[in-house]
């Protein structure tokens, strides 16, 4: 795909999750990169790329990887560890599935998704209600791609999650950043987090290790309000997030391809800048 292409199929959300977005951008610097090295353009399109949804962390880690090591092996190894991740995230994280369970999930997180289908597949997971996920409706796309796995599948509008939750026996969703202040997510996890306590429901979540984010600053990208609203009124603004963050209190177990983790432990990760180089 062209830059120009990729750039554009990244900023309307046609290829988005924190994981499909940084695959998308490896396989771009893959091509470019072995036509023209890593040239003066390699930064410039890495910062550009990079800053088009800069919340979500897994692109920068991979990026900060590969300006110390500049080759094409390091592409492909990176590849190779999101590619295969998934499969090993849905193992462990299908453990943590009772029999004849209903899931909660929200928004696209092909890492969620990984679980839930593993579950299904060992006849675990029963049904799964999923929130419509407003402005960009990410969780349609999730209830259609679920449906047609072959699960049961319920979509609910948003302000609905209060009434199904009660039918639930889990809610499990993704991450664009793990960080000291919590998970980093779709804008409505912390308020699902906030809900799965109150009703004693496990609330895990779903991220590889390059989701651990050693950044000092990070910024919630704002999305144009036009997604919210399009008509423009005199003492009318409109506000448009993109994420939130969950503090890890209201998180049950985060799950990745090296384990199921406690909360403590990610924050002990994040206090060891070392960790996700480790296997590299
Ligand atoms: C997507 C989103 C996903 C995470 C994890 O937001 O919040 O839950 O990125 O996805 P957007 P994955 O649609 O705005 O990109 O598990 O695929 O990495």
């Amino acid at each position: 795909m062209k830059f120009s292409a990729l750039k554009k199929e990244i900023k309307n959300l046609r290829i988005q999750g924190a994981k499909e977005i940084a695959i998308a951008c490896l396989e771009f610097f893959r091509y470019y990169c072995n036509k023209h090295g890593f040239d003066k353009k390699f930064e410039k399109y890495a910062e550009e790329l990079e800053n088009l949804r800069p919340t979500a962390v897994v692109l920068h880690n991979c990026l900060e990887i590969l300006r110390r090591e500049k080759t094409l092996e390091t592409i492909e190894e990176l590849l190779e560890m999101l590619k295969n991740s998934g499969e090993k995230i849905a193992k462990h994280g299908s453990k943590l599935i009772q029999k004849r369970a209903t899931a909660m999930t929200y928004c696209h997180s092909s890492e969620a998704l990984a679980v839930i289908k593993r579950a299904w597949n060992e006849g675990k997971i029963e049904k799964v209600y999923v929130a419509e996920t407003r402005p960009k409706m990410q969780g349609v796309k999730t209830s259609k791609e679920l449906a047609k796995y072959g699960i049961e599948t319920v979509l609910i509008t948003d302000n609905a999650r209060g009434v199904f939750i009660k039918e639930c026996d889990l809610v499990i969703v993704g991450s664009d950043a793990m960080r000291e202040e919590g998970n980093v997510n779709k804008i409505g996890t912390f308020t699902l987090g906030v809900l799965a306590k109150e009703f004693k429901k496990p609330f895990y979540v779903v991220g590889n290790t390059l989701k651990i984010d050693y950044r000092k600053k990070f910024v919630i990208e704002e999305r144009p309000k036009a997604e919210v609203l399009r008509t423009r009124l005199k003492n009318l603004e409109v506000r448009n997030p993109a994420f939130d963050v969950t503090p890890w209190k209201y998180i049950t177990k985060i799950i990745t391809e090296k384990g199921i983790f406690t909360s403590k432990k990610i924050l002990d990760l994040i206090s060891n800048p070392k960790f996700i180089y480790y296997e590299l």
